[in-house]
């Protein structure tokens, strides 16, 4: 193993560690090796991480094996859920955002709540370039369809949108139905997502329903940084 910048010089002054083997000598405890950047290679002189001079990044070259889990804690991933029902919002074809209000958690705070009196929609901002998992519920009740009532649920992206129709070809009064969707979002950073939905077929008498209780769960959004 070759280590170049300030890791040199540390290594000078810590005479008993040996290159040769595992580094043990002289650490005890949660010692702190600093270092104003600089690269570790393999023996091979490959070069297999590499620390930026502003001590913003790490960069880890190659596959990296991890032998217990990795815990992430400010990857960006949240969950938000419906707590107030929006009342007579479509049935008519109108395109609800759904306003997801009560944040269970947001890891890195790229969340923002909607409030379900305007309706004005919950919103995700993804904070860097990446693939996200989104996946959301709407529970819509007191469809009054005359005939077949036709519903989505959409998955709005500033790239692109992502639908998910549904059809109830009963057209029952005060029909209910739970729809859900997912994806696997290519997002930019700054690139927003949030949630839609309608019932068309009949008159403005949806609602897209909130739980009964904070337990209890009807509609959600949820989202994860994975790649
Ligand atoms: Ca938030
Ligand atoms: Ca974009
Ligand atoms: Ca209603």
């Amino acid at each position: 193993m070759k280590i170049h910048g300030k890791a040199k010089t540390i290594l000078a002054w810590v005479g008993c560690l040996s290159l040769l083997g595992i580094l043990t000598a002289g650490f005890t405890g949660f010692d702190t090796i600093r270092l104003s950047g600089g690269i570790i290679e393999d023996s091979g002189g490959n070069t297999r991480i590499t620390i930026s001079p502003t001590g913003t990044n790490v960069t880890l070259t190659g596959s990296v094996d991890f032998s217990s889990y990795v815990n992430k804690s400010s990857q960006p991933s949240f969950l938000a859920a419906l707590t107030t029902t929006i009342s007579n919002a479509t049935g008519d074809g109108t395109l609800v955002p759904v306003s997801y209000n009560s944040e269970i958690y947001d890891l890195n705070s790229n969340y923002a709540p909607g409030n379900p009196a305007t309706p004005s929609a919950g919103t995700f901002t993804a904070p860097v370039d990446g693939k996200y998992y989104l996946t959301a519920t709407v529970y819509l009740t007191d469809i009054n369809a005359a005939g077949a009532a036709t519903l989505s649920i959409r998955i709005v992206t500033s790239d692109r949108t992502y639908h998910k129709y549904f059809q109830d070809t009963a057209g029952l009064a005060n029909t209910v139905m739970s729809l859900s969707i997912d994806a696997i979002a290519d997002m930019d950073a700054n690139d927003t997502a949030y949630i839609q939905a309608n019932a068309a077929g009949g008159s403005k008498t949806a609602d897209v329903t909130s739980g009964n209780t904070t337990s209890l769960v009807y509609a959600y959004f949820s989202g994860s940084l994975i790649n």
